[in-house]
């Protein structure tokens, strides 16, 4: 059955958040300090919670500690055996192969192209259709120092801050040295950012930002830049291929990386793709549902490309950090997970409990802030109930009107908005409820500031490496981050092409990845990649997904 509005449990409660809201228009809860922040990230933060995680026990990142969720599929036999796969057949053969058709993907496309690469020389592989990703789902904006008062420098020491300095730095200058560029590169292919009056970009704080940078297009801004991506990579004429997921990486008998077999989902065939170079662009793990939690991403984000590298030899790094994005919807339960962007703080929505206070400063760092949220619901008892047992905080979206006047929601939130109101919700006039929910893979395989992840032929971009945020990305760096190594890998990528023989190819990698995996003692019930998540059962509906708090 459908929801409509809120039940009267919840509007009683509403009524205390409305009676503060005059008071916290005027005053906002302060920032914490760094000793504050550390000590609730170590009690409250879902990452540093016991049990959650083990060592890798096979493999170049052998020790290092990963989420089970994520473990089980590292330690997994392949899909496929050698005896399967002709190889002598070659489907597709060509001088780059890019898999994931998302942002990632089609921006490293595009620059294998301009980099000298013919167009029907390359491929784009992907698992469903082009463009289905969390590029194209991704609302608030993108990151860019462009403005006089700011700089790539300080864009880089925040980015630095908010990850905890545990980040790779030459990544992190590759990322916000690039950035301006990136958006005079969009402009040129018409991608419409929001713009003042005078033609200046409308730019907003994110969480954890030091100045206002983030580029926006409504609350839809991942799906207008794909649109002006796809369109000039369709233009060009990259062929594509859907519904066509990698399910291992091709090597040659001189140990590169020489292409893919891919999985026709229509027609259970296999295609064998011989490739002088590889960009992998296959996004992250949000789709494992990481302890429990429901999540923002798209249905393909189920770690494949994490799968494929380390198969072949790739490192994978600070992949012990799980980004939970502080809003996502816990009412209705239709929408529970989804993202409300964090734009809405930006534009002046305050946390608020169910007594109707404000208790912790908006715009923390996404850690931070999601570690706020759980300890007022779990630790405090300050949560809201929903009907079905889910708790959350009040996000005062009304607040939005009062500081910006009437019709700024449906005007600038214009998806969220509509979101809500299919169910009876107006946040314009009403809080809406939330609670963090599953968003990105803040670690991934290791690249340097050229996108190659060390392994001879195979290069990354986007949401599968890893790096650049260290162990908490701040907003709006993802779309920057899948432009700028997207770019990246695309130009090496092609740069290798030009250059490359290949050998003999072989699938043996996969034969020696099953030899270490018995040798270690895991037996051979689990497989992967696992290509689309698993919803049977009783994992049918959201809201068996259980919490682990
Ligand atoms: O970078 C993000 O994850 C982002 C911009 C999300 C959002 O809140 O809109």
């Amino acid at each position: 059955m459908i929801t409509s509005g809120y039940p009267d449990s919840m509007r009683e409660l509403i009524a205390l958040v409305e009676a503060t809201r005059p008071e916290r228009l005027k005053t906002s809860p302060p920032r914490m300090s760094a000793k504050e922040r550390e000590e609730i990230l170590r009690e409250w933060h879902p990452d540093y919670k016991a049990g959650t995680k083990r060592p890798l026990s096979i493999g170049p990142s052998k020790g290092e500690l990963v989420p089970h969720e994520v473990a089980d599929l590292l330690e997994a036999y392949p899909l496929i055996s050698p005896e399967e796969v002709d190889l002598s057949q070659i489907d597709y053969d060509v001088d780059v192969l890019i898999i994931g058709g998302g942002g990632a993907g089609t921006v490293a496309a595009l620059w294998a192209y301009y980099e000298g690469i013919k167009p029907e020389r390359i491929l784009i592989a992907t698992k469903l259709r082009w463009g289905d990703s969390n590029s194209i789902m991704a609302q608030g904006g993108i990151q860019a120092a462009d403005r006089p008062e700011d700089s790539p420098a300080i864009h880089y020491l925040d980015i630095m801050g908010g990850g905890h300095y545990t980040n790779k730095p030459e990544l992190v200058r590759a990322l916000v040295t690039d950035g301006p560029m990136i958006i005079k590169w969009h402009e040129s292919l018409g991608v419409m950012y929001d713009k003042n009056p005078d033609g200046s970009f409308v730019e907003k704080h994110g969480g954890g930002t030091s100045r206002m940078r983030m580029h926006s297009a409504k609350d839809y801004t991942g799906m207008e830049i794909m649109r002006a991506l796809r369109d000039e990579a369709r233009n060009i004429g990259i062929p594509v291929v859907e519904f066509a997921p990698a399910v291992e990486l091709l090597m040659d008998d001189r140990g590169q990386v020489a292409g893919a077999i891919l999985f026709n989902l229509e027609t259970s065939q296999y295609l064998v793709v011989r490739a002088k170079a590889t960009v992998l662009a296959t996004g992250g793990f949000g789709r494992l549902h990481i302890q429990g939690f429901p999540t923002t991403n798209h249905y393909g984000a189920t770690a494949d490309g994490l799968v494929l590298a380390y198969r072949v030899g790739a490192k994978l790094r600070d992949m012990d950090a799980v980004q939970y994005h502080p809003t996502g919807v816990a009412y209705p339960e239709a929408l529970v997970g989804q993202l409300v962007t964090e734009k809405v703080r930006g534009m002046g929505a305050m946390p608020v409990n169910r007594h109707g206070e404000a208790f912790v400063y908006p715009l923390e760092p996404r850690d931070v802030e999601s570690a706020a949220f759980i300890r007022e619901c779990y630790g405090r008892g300050n949560g809201v109930e929903t009907p079905t047992g889910m708790r959350g905080v009040w996000l005062d979206s009304p607040m939005i009107e009062e500081l910006h006047g009437p019709g700024t929601i449906k005007r600038e939130l214009a998806a969220m908005w509509r979101m809500f109101n299919r169910f009876g919700i107006d946040m314009a006039k009403e809080p809406i409820l939330v609670f963090p929910t599953l968003h990105y893979q803040n670690g991934g395989v290791e690249i340097d500031e050229h996108g190659w992840t060390g392994v001879p032929g195979l290069f990354a971009g986007g949401e599968v490496e890893g790096g650049v945020h260290g162990k908490n990305r701040l907003m709006g760096n993802s779309l920057l981050d899948y432009n700028v190594f997207g770019r990246r890998a695309g130009i090496s990528a092609a740069r290798h092409a030009k250059v490359a023989k290949l050998g003999k190819l072989s699938l043996e990698h996969i034969v020696a990845y099953s030899k270490m995996l018995a040798e270690a003692g895991i037996n051979n019930d689990r497989k992967a990649p696992l290509l689309l998540p698993e919803y049977r059962g009783e994992r049918a509906l959201a809201r068996s997904l259980k919490i682990r708090i």
